[in-house]
């Protein structure tokens, strides 16, 4: 058994019993109560999940296995010609829930780039039989359903396996999907943006590092970002919908790749991961619209205020659970100001910042004006050289499988159960409270 999926073992089966006991001597003790309205809109705050990899709090931001951002920044193992934290290193972290050493850190990188060569021809042939034109959140959820054929996890339940030991082939599974979404990513953008002159992932990289690189950037400044990106993109807690959704399909038995498939397309919608498309499309109108791509704070206001008076939301602003600015904004524009502080883009995002809060707060309904992970990100890579953000929302896919497939696993150790919450009709909901039309 491999260091890290050992060290997994040990851990597991602890907590596993600690769960078993809690339940066992606590099942019965009401922990909350739920308003209608809680209900209706969304199931906002309602707790209903177990989810050990990341917290989000509401001022704070998120906390992956209570370290936050910056702590990260300090204390996960870095690559020396950077000193950007390694993603392999969050995984760990939010597998396991210890910091990692540099040698579980390597022992990670090696595995996953060994395993990412085992990728079947036929995942290709898939791709290559959407058209170009098929956006690349298709041909990336497309080609994650095709590689399910691989699914350790599907074969070991057909040849009948014991509840206790599912943790084992999903763990398999987890590990060669997220050692292989960089390729597909990496073919999908050259196929689509770069004539199909693909790059071959070089074993000697990081995770990341080939990211950048199968996509033909060899830049240490590009690598750097593609290792910040995939770190603050990682996870969200569990109640997001591709966290959640990864979650839900997984308590069916589902194999991981059926699990993240159904999770991605999720992320694929506007108010979730494809706010960072939105936000870039958004901009360009705006520069297109004014003629400039400098433009003045009373531009971006009257260009904010019309598409509130259109009925649209601004992309990039809002958040159904943070009432705060994003950290993952905060450490973008950071980084951002550090590297790049005279991009356009980015003078325009730091002015963006400064009106459209107080526009926002001006509706009188929205809950959080400030700005969320997608309201930068995509500026960021565009300033780097990668310009196509139909790209993004995929890019973000990569990322996000570090934290959902590692509480998929965990879903298993824990011996989650199949999800199944009760609905009623309006109907009832009415009588249950006594409503008169
Ligand atoms: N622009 C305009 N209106 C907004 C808004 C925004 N950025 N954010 C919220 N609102 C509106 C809502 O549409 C809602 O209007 P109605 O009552 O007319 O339906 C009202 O304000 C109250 O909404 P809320 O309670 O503040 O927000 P929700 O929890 O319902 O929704 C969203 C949270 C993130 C979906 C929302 O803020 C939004 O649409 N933002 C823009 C899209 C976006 O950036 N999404 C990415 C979020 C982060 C993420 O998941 N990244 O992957």
């Amino acid at each position: 058994m491999d260091q890290v999926k050992q060290r997994l073992k040990e851990v597991g089966e602890k907590r596993a019993n600690v769960l078993k006991k809690l339940v066992r001597e606590h099942g019965d003790k009401v922990i909350q109560e739920v308003t209608l309205e809680q209900v209706i809109t969304g199931m906002k705050g309602i707790v209903a999940l177990l989810t050990d990899t990341s917290k989000l709090d509401p001022e704070e931001g998120i906390r992956f296995r209570g370290h936050s951002i910056p702590e990260l920044r300090e204390k996960l193992p870095k690559m020396n010609e950077d000193g950007e934290p390694l993603p392999e290193g969050l995984f760990y972290l939010m597998l396991i829930g210890e910091l990692p050493s540099q040698s579980d850190v390597e022992f990670i990188s090696k595995d996953w780039s060994r395993r990412a060569q085992g990728i079947p021809e036929h995942v290709f042939d898939v791709i290559n039989g959407l058209p170009k034109s098929a956006h690349p959140m298709i041909q990336f959820n497309t080609a994650i359903l095709a590689m399910s054929t691989e699914s350790h996890f599907r074969k070991a339940y057909m040849e009948g396996m014991d509840k206790k030991d599912y943790w084992d082939p999903m763990y398999e599974g987890v590990m060669d999907l997220i050692s292989r979404l960089p390729v597909i990513a990496a073919y999908i953008y050259r196929r689509v943006f770069h004539d199909e002159k693909y790059i071959d992932i070089d074993p000697s990289l990081d995770w990341a590092g080939n990211m950048a690189h199968m996509m033909g950037f060899e830049s240490v400044e590009v690598k750097r970002l593609m290792r910040l990106y995939m770190v603050l993109h990682a996870d969200h807690e569990g109640g997001n919908v591709s966290a959640h959704t990864t979650h839900l399909v997984g308590t069916a038995l589902s194999n991981p790749y059926y699990s993240f498939a159904a999770g991605m397309n999720g992320l694929a919608g506007p108010l979730h991961g494809m706010a960072n498309q939105e936000v870039m499309s958004w901009l360009e109108t705006m520069i297109q619209e004014i003629g400039s791509d400098r433009p003045s704070k009373d531009q971006i206001r009257e260009y904010a205020r019309n598409t509130l008076a259109n009925g649209r939301v601004i992309p990039g602003y809002g958040h159904a659970v943070l009432r705060k600015t994003d950290p993952r904004f905060t450490e973008q524009l950071n980084f951002a100001n550090k590297y790049i502080p005279d991009a356009p883009l980015i003078e325009l995002i730091r002015n963006i910042y400064e009106v459209v809060p107080e526009i926002l707060l001006a509706t009188g309904k929205v809950k959080n004006p400030w700005p969320n992970v997608d309201a930068i990100s995509g500026s960021l890579l565009s300033s780097y050289g990668i310009k196509e953000y139909r790209i993004y929302t995929v890019l973000f896919g990569v990322s996000r499988a570090l934290g959902v497939l590692s509480s998929l696993i965990w879903d298993r150790i824990y011996g989650q159960p199949l999800e199944r919450p009760t609905s009623h009709t309006l109907e009832w909901f009415k009588e249950k409270v006594g409503f008169k039309e």
